[in-house]
């Protein structure tokens, strides 16, 4: 079996395959090291948004976090200590990117281009995640700015910020923990926002050091917490969030009221004020948000960009900021992954042509014409209610059940038929359609150009795990 990238998909498929006996196995990752997401976002201020016990696997529980939402380091921390602890190292292989994987029919296997050479595999699966090609906006003139200029995902820590005039551009998930992480340290930051996001309290808190050792001596403790965390965010999402309810009338009026606590401004306040109704885009979690936008030092500014100069940004109306710097805080393409790296299947048929329609997956994993490709966190899989590490265990299980059956039937390849996956796209149409992540009124990364959710599971993680606990075979080509 070979695992493109070594984020926490890759490194979940890795452990729970030696685990289940299975030793034929190699994880490239592009990077110098593990960690994927967690390895590549180091900007400021980036963490969790999800409680750290529920971010973690289930089998690799970390009874130390020391935060209740845990910051980059300590994730990225968790994920590079995996390896020793589950004793991957010689299954790694950094440091090699994957270009290219073609299905070749008549030896039954996959033949994957890497830049360190070829590899085979009759097992491939793709952890590749769906965020970590930045999106670089189209703003005239962006590439002329003189002074440094990064995404936040490619940030770069050579550069002091220190009473610097700094730009941001974009309020995501990304931008708002990045901004009261610099506020207090720069001379003046400007924050360029398009759309005013949803923000819900965080409360984010240390965890002590008592607790933390409650959690080593009692695994029950740390077991009960994990499970309270889950079923918050499971009731929320099966008691309202799949249609526009009284339960995210609640929500919305949960995040205003939060607004209002922290910003006195009327007019910062009705800048803040999101355009479209909740869950429509990520809904964002913060503490200090609000209160860094209010400090003298900082602007929101939410006119139109005309362009980037080589000294600052001028706005539709003829405004002028002078910058020192420019983060874009803009977000990911998630459809990039696939289009760098071509998978080929069955009769040269190429994924991406595959989706030219939509982007679909049956169970979200697996790609009719693409024989034993299984993707983790594929389409339709990702959440907006609670942690999708939950959703990566399921689909790595899913696939060990059909290596097991291949193994047992003596299979050579699996892959989904048609029809079944046309069936679960509609059973998964059904579920969108009138939920709240897929309302219109907004653009987000969740969406494709037709308006359609790619991205999002609009049910339950329960569900979804019922769903992919036992294969049905009746839906599978077995060759
Ligand atoms: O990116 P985003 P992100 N001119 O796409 C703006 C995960 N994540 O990196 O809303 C001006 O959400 C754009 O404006 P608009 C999480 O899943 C998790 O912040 O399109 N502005 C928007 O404000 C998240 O959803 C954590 O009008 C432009 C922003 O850029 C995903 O990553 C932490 C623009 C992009 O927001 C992406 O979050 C961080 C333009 N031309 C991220 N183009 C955790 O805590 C774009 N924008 C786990």
């Amino acid at each position: 079996m070979l695992v493109i990238g070594a984020g926490f998909s890759g490194l979940a498929m890795a452990i729970r395959s030696r685990q289940a006996g299975l030793d034929d196995l190699l994880v490239v990752e592009k990077a110098e090291a593990v960690g994927g997401t967690w390895h590549e976002n180091t900007y400021p201020g980036a963490a969790c948004d999800i409680p750290s016990h529920l971010y973690a696997l289930s089998f690799a529980p970390k009874p130390d976090w020391s935060r209740t939402y845990a910051a980059q380091p300590e994730i990225a921390a968790y994920l590079r200590g995996l390896v020793a602890r589950f004793d991957l190292d010689r299954h790694i292989a950094l440091s090699t990117a994957v270009t290219g994987a073609v299905w070749d029919a008549t030896r039954s296997l996959w033949r994957v281009e890497t830049d360190r050479g070829p590899l085979e595999a009759r097992v491939l699966v793709s952890g590749m995640g769906a965020l970590h090609h930045p999106a670089i906006p189209a703003i005239p003139g962006l590439h002329s700015f003189l002074g440094p200029l990064f995404h936040t995902s490619a940030w770069d820590h050579g550069v002091p910020l220190k009473d610097k005039r700094v730009g941001v551009i974009g309020t995501g998930a990304s931008a708002i923990q990045l901004v009261p992480a610099i506020a207090p340290e720069v001379g003046r930051l400007v924050l360029f926002q398009r759309t005013a996001p949803w923000v819900m309290p965080r409360h984010d808190r240390p965890i002590g050091a008592p607790l933390q050792a409650l959690f080593h001596r009692l695994p029950a403790a740390r077991r009960l917490l994990r499970a309270g965390q889950f079923w918050l965010r499971e009731a929320q999402a099966a008691s309202g969030f799949t249609r526009v309810s009284g339960l995210t009338r609640l929500a919305e009026a949960a995040s205003r009221y939060h607004l209002r606590r922290q910003i006195s401004d009327p007019a910062l306040r009705a800048k803040l004020a999101p355009p479209y109704r909740f869950g429509c885009k990520r809904v964002l979690i913060s503490d200090d948000y609000y209160p860094a936008l209010a400090r003298p030092n900082v602007t929101l500014e939410t006119g139109r960009i005309r362009t980037v100069t080589p000294d600052g940004v001028i706005m539709a109306d003829g405004r002028h900021h002078p910058l020192d710097v420019l983060v874009l805080a803009t977000g990911f393409d998630p459809t990039a992954s696939l289009a760098r790296v071509p998978v080929v299947g069955r009769d040269g048929l190429i994924l991406a042509r595959a989706w030219g329609e939509r982007v679909a997956a049956h169970r979200g994993v697996m790609v009719a014409g693409f024989p034993n490709f299984f993707m983790l966190l594929g389409p339709n899989t990702g959440l907006g209610h609670n942690s999708v590490v939950l959703m990566i265990e399921a689909q790595v299980e899913y696939v060990l059940a059909c290596l097991a059956e291949m193994r047992a039937r003596d299979l050579a390849a699996i892959e989904p038929t048609p029809e079944a996956q046309a069936r679960d796209l509609a059973g998964l149409e059904a579920r969108l359609s009138g939920s709240i992540w897929q309302q219109g009124g907004c653009a987000s990364w969740y969406q494709d150009a037709a308006g359609r959710n790619i991205a999002l599971w609009p049910g339950t993680v329960v569900a979804y795990r019922r769903a992919m606990r036992v294969p049905d075979w009746s839906d599978f080509v077995l060759t």
